[in-house]
């Protein structure tokens, strides 16, 4: 795990400190540069800088680096000093940016502090370390444009990243540390094993799934499609769109519009693209009379949907605006929440098995009882959906953590959260209660006494969607993906395309035959290019067929990764491969 830089006291402010010493060589280059705000952030530090029509490169950050090693060697003096708020506003008059964050602070703040290194002062609560001679081991990482105060009607502002440790070998552990992010990062293997891609004629956050992304994709739907069909789901088909009334019944439309799409208008009918799909499954389930002998009933559904995503989130297939979620709703009474939701915990268990997934935080999402304008009001309503949670997971023993404010609107639920290579954590799968959506659409069950009751509803997302546990899976396995997922399993290479291709041809048929998915490599080129290709290509199994093979019916085979080959017969290969498919590597 990456060092968090915002959580160590002593680290935080030589990044703080860095970041003064990287506006002071700015404002050295480029003299007209104006400064927003610099914090301490996980990865080290940034600084917004206004640098007019000037924009800042890659190439033009080791020229700044310079600059700061320079003014570090000069060795001033960092000092405090304070002014009242007049003499800031007047120190500063010229520099819209800090009038701004001057004016804007407390009333009872009468005494502002400022920080200066030789000719460079900067507003700043500090606290600093002493001179600029103790910053000698920092690196600046990248520059990214940032709209004045993050919206996107402002100003775009330069944003320039970097970090800062205390000695030499500390500094080159987390470069290589961040080289290794870099390799694992899901959109760089993404492009390299030609899983997706994107275009703008198609739009921002709407990657397209290229042929290997789809062979992944497609096992991922059949794995969790059968576990589902095991445990009693009904799957679905549903429209991508609805109308406008369908999500103001729903409560999306007053909760949750920002995150769509804007109406597009048919005739008289008024729609949106989806950005869930829990009211089309409302009206599957009320589309029949229901007794309780049915529950729970399980509508499970691989459902696309569009959100409207910040264009600054949107990435690669973890974040995008165009998902498909591996969704279902669960109708059930309510004497069968407990059980049903344990359920849930465990198939996501059970699942995370399966993948080899072992890095994940479980986090209980509460709703947060001041904000009543995102969650609807209902106290009891809240506190007994909470509790109900509470007990399952204190039942499970597994450890968790409460997060107030990360509830739906509709209820409180447990997200299962994991680190990318780069950014923040995510959510993958989601299990969420809702005893609001079942009366919004007046669905109901005959109890045992003949009785109309209302059944409570929970919205589950194992994968949470194919999209962003893809992107998941090529970072945990850095692209090496199990013989079972990999688009490709076997790739057949003949020695001599003349003398071997028939018998490469007759292997290759046999694989298919047993559902293997294979490949013949029938290209004019040399032996070692292509056994080198199979490997940049991360394909499992890489089978070299000539002479001794071809007459005595074997293949010989390199797992990947392994320098060495082993020469078995094909029906014992096959026998092997099917095991291995079949125990999903474990
Ligand atoms: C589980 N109505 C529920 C559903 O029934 C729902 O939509 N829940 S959700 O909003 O949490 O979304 C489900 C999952 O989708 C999340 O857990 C997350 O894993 C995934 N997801 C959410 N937004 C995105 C996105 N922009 N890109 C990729 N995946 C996303
Ligand atoms: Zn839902």
């Amino acid at each position: 795990m990456m060092i968090n830089i915002k959580e160590d006291e002593k680290l935080s402010v030589k990044n703080h400190s860095c970041a003064h010493l990287l506006a002071q060589a700015v404002k050295h280059l480029y003299p007209n540069a104006m400064f927003w705000v610099g914090p301490v952030i996980e990865s080290g530090f940034y600084y917004d800088i206004d640098l007019g029509d000037v924009v800042i490169t890659e190439a033009d950050l080791e020229k700044i680096e310079k600059e700061m090693k320079k003014i570090s060697k000069d060795g001033k003096r960092i000092v405090r000093h304070e002014i009242s708020k007049d003499e800031a506003l007047e120190m500063f008059k010229d520099d819209p940016y800090k009038v701004d964050l001057i004016s804007r602070m407390d009333e009872d703040e009468t005494v502002i502090s400022c920080y200066s290194q030789g000719d460079f002062t900067d507003l700043c609560r500090g606290p600093h370390v002493d001179t600029v001679k103790e910053l000698k081991y920092f690196k600046l990482l990248k520059v990214s444009g940032a709209y004045w105060k993050g919206d996107a009607k402002n100003k775009m502002l330069q944003r320039i990243y970097g970090v800062c440790f205390d000695n030499q070998e500390d500094l080159d552990a987390y470069l290589a540390e961040l080289q290794e992010a870099k390799e694992r990062d899901h959109r760089k293997i993404g492009k390299e094993l030609e899983i997706f891609m994107s275009d703008d004629l198609v739009g921002k956050g709407m990657p397209l799934w290229l042929p290997n992304g789809s062979l992944i994709r497609k096992q991922l739907e059949n794995y969790i499609y059968e576990k589902e069909q095991k445990l009693g789901y009904k799957h679905v088909y549903t429209p991508c769109v609805g109308t406008v009334d369908l999500y103001k019944t729903s409560g999306h439309w007053d909760h949750y519009k920002e995150n769509m799409f804007p109406v597009m208008k048919v005739d008289e009918e008024e729609f949106v693209l989806r950005p869930m799909n829990c009211p089309h499954h409302m009206l599957i389930y009320r589309n029949d009379l229901h007794s309780y002998r049915e529950l729970p009933i399980r509508i499970g559904e691989f459902a696309t949907d569009f959100r409207y995503e910040a264009s600054g989130a949107v990435k690669g297939l973890e974040r995008v605006r165009c998902m498909c979620q591996n969704d279902a709703h669960l109708f059930v009474t309510p004497e069968q929440i407990g059980e049903e939701f344990e359920k849930v915990v465990k198939l996501i268990l059970d699942v995370y098995h399966d993948f080899g997934i072992k890095e994940y935080k479980f986090r209980l999402s509460l709703r947060d009882p001041e904000d009543k304008e995102k969650y609807f009001p209902d106290d009891e309503m809240w506190n007994s959906a909470e509790n109900k949670l509470r007990e399952v997971l204190d039942s499970f023993g597994m450890p968790y953590y409460e997060a107030v404010g990360e509830a739906a609107f509709y209820g409180p639920k447990l997200d299962v959260e994991v680190k990318p290579a780069v950014g923040p954590e995510v959510t993958l799968s989601t299990c969420q209660l809702d005893f609001l959506l079942p009366r919004r659409f007046e669905l109901s069950y005959i109890d045992k006494e003949g009785n109309k009751q209302t059944p409570v509803v929970i919205h589950r997302a194992i994968f949470g969607t194919f999209d962003r546990f893809t992107a998941f899976l090529l970072e945990e396995t850095k692209g090496i993906l199990p013989l079972w997922l990999s688009p490709i399993g076997v790739n057949v290479i003949p020695v001599n395309n003349e003398y071997h291709m028939e018998y490469a041809n007759e292997v290759l048929n046999k694989l298919k035959e047993e559902n293997i998915r294979c490949e013949l490599d029938s290209r004019d080129e040399k032996l070692g290019y292509k056994i080198r290709e199979s490997q940049t290509r991360k394909i499992p199994y890489t089978l070299v067929l000539g002479d001794k093979e071809k007459d005595d019916g074997l293949v010989t085979y390199r797992r990947f990764g392994s320098p060495d080959t082993t020469t078995v017969s094909l029906s014992e290969f096959i026998k092997m491969i099917k095991k291995e498919i079949a125990n999903k590597g474990n």
